[in-house]
């Protein structure tokens, strides 16, 4: 397999990237931060998305390099818009790995610290599968990384299998519902039950919840009227360059 070869010195090469896709704020229709997603600009391939590669990356042993480099790139990313006069905050998708590994915690406060950045700026998402997977590595990064500061995000919410009992225990600050049931909500009653249901627990346990895979407008405004708190989706815009994000940004203020 060629592309195994290839992902380990795209790092050097510098072909990766970050694009980001806004969070919007429901009440207020501004933009809340963005969700970093990796793309790599393959030389032969062109653009490779993540769905690809990173299960090559997870199987050959570069998941961590992958997500140390991710990481890296966020605070610096943070840290030339916070120069810009642009005061955005960053969500970072962190692996099972990631999670798993022991410094973790010191390797984002060395990143944050180096680019004189707040910890506050950055959220991590991890799916609910792999918060379920393994609890105890969960809940011990989990409290470190709500004691550094920073937001611990529940993605894709309602494609696992979650333990109420845990799911209140774990100091987590944000739930994203997957967008499974986001794409049947102007059509199911059932999608549409789920989704109210969910919002509801959220806020019970003081949770801000984010919706993912807005689509429609029709999608927002059912989800505006259920109370969710934030939306992402190609309604608002789809996952760009970090350069097109400032002036996306800029014009949305
Ligand atoms: O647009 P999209 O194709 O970017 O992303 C596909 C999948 O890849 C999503 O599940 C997303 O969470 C994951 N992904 C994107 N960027 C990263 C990253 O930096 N780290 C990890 N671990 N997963 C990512
Ligand atoms: O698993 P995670 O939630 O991190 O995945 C984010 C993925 O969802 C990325 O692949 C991103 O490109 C994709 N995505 C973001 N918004 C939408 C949307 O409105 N519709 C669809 N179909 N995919 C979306
Ligand atoms: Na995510
Ligand atoms: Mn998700």
């Amino acid at each position: 397999l060629e592309i195994q070869h290839d992902l380990r010195s795209a790092i050097e090469r510098s072909e990766l990237e970050l694009y980001y896709q806004p969070k919007i704020d429901g009440k207020s229709g501004q933009i809340t931060g963005a969700e970093a997603l990796i793309r790599w600009h393959h030389p032969k391939r062109g653009l490779v998305m993540p769905g690809i590669f990173i299960p090559v990356a997870e199987r050959f042993g570069l998941i961590g390099a992958l997500g140390n480099w991710v990481l890296e790139e966020s605070c610096r990313q943070l840290r030339e818009w916070l120069d810009q006069g642009l005061r955005m905050r960053v969500a970072v998708n962190l692996s099972v790995h990631q999670l798993r590994q022991e410094d973790l915690v010191q390797r984002i406060r060395r990143s944050v610290e180096s680019h004189r950045i707040d910890a506050s700026l950055l959220t991590f998402e991890i799916t609910e599968s792999v918060a379920m997977e393994d609890t105890q590595a969960t809940m011990k990064a989990f409290a470190q990384l709500a004691h550094l500061g920073s937001t611990v995000s529940i993605d894709d919410f309602g494609t696992g299998y979650s333990s109420l009992a845990y799911l209140r225990k774990l100091p987590a600050r944000q739930l994203k519902i997957d967008r499974s049931f986001v794409m049947d909500l102007d059509t199911s009653t059932d999608a549409l039950a789920v989704v109210d249901a969910v919002i509801k627990l959220a806020h019970a346990l003081g949770l801000r919840v984010v919706a993912e895979g807005v689509e429609t407008a029709r999608q927002r405004d059912i989800l505006l009227s259920l109370n969710c708190d934030e939306l992402q989706g190609y309604f608002f815009a789809k996952p760009m360059s970090a350069a097109k994000l400032t002036l996306w940004a800029m014009v949305d203020d």
